[in-house]
């Protein structure tokens, strides 16, 4: 996250961490006691060896702290295209009651409804532990947060046609100087606590000429595989 806030793991219960053997690589959402969701180019390379892939929960550290769980399986969206970017989004199974951590800040977080809409200029929160600028390659320690406004589409889609452009499956927002980055991938973006996206790309991190994108969960083909997958 560029120029965001520092953010408390009691604030964004839903937030995890998602490793490659021991290594965060991206963002991931809880949604209910064994389902979680991230990008699915962040998990596409693994997709038969789910074993590779734990998920940090309840912890305001990328590196410490909270507690490592396994995940059993990766469902990604069929009409995923890793070109395009399209549907980039994938749903991880974790075992029974795995989420179900009273004794930890670990609570899910709710979808939006079948095909609800995103009004232009929504305030949104985005977080994660991604690169604070485009140039410092480094993960942030500490959970970080911060806002932005929701792009209207045939504005967003002019500014990114060049690189392929904003389909029907993704959103756009922004906020002057401050952005998601490399490493916030796959993880939240909320709209009055509903999980409204998931964190898939960008050119750059916040230039002002190209808002960050995200995959949208509304969009029937999205929100009816998830309930087909996972009855929410
Ligand atoms: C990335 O590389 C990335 N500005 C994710 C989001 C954004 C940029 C880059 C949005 O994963």
């Amino acid at each position: 996250i560029v120029n965001g806030k520092n953010g408390l793991i009691e604030n964004f219960p839903f937030q995890l961490s998602l490793r490659l053997r021991t290594i965060h690589i991206c963002g991931a959402s809880v949604l209910s006691d064994s389902w979680a969701i991230t990008a699915a180019h962040c998990v596409h390379d693994v997709e038969h060896t789910p074993r590779e892939v734990t998920l940090r929960m309840g912890s305001t550290w990328r590196t410490r702290d909270g507690v490592i769980v396994p995940v059993q399986q990766i469902h990604t969206h069929p009409s995923y295209n890793a070109e395009t970017m399209n549907f980039d989004v994938s749903l991880l199974k974790v075992r029974e009651n795995t989420f179900h951590r009273p004794d930890l800040y670990v609570k899910p977080i709710k979808l939006p409804g079948l095909s609800e809409k995103i009004p232009n200029n929504s305030v949104a929160t985005v977080s994660g532990w991604g690169h604070q600028s485009s140039s410092d390659h480094n993960l942030s320690y500490q959970l970080k947060y911060t806002q932005v406004f929701t792009v209207d589409q045939v504005e967003c889609n002019n500014s990114l046609r060049i690189h392929g452009g904003v389909s029907n499956a993704m959103f756009c927002a922004a906020a002057r100087s401050t952005d998601a980055c490399q490493g916030d991938s796959g993880g939240p973006i909320q709209i009055n606590g509903i999980l409204v996206g998931v964190v898939s790309w960008g050119v750059g991190c916040a230039d002002p000429y190209y808002p960050g994108v995200y995959t949208r969960l509304a969009y029937a083909p999205i929100r009816f595989w998830i309930k087909l997958l996972t009855k929410l």
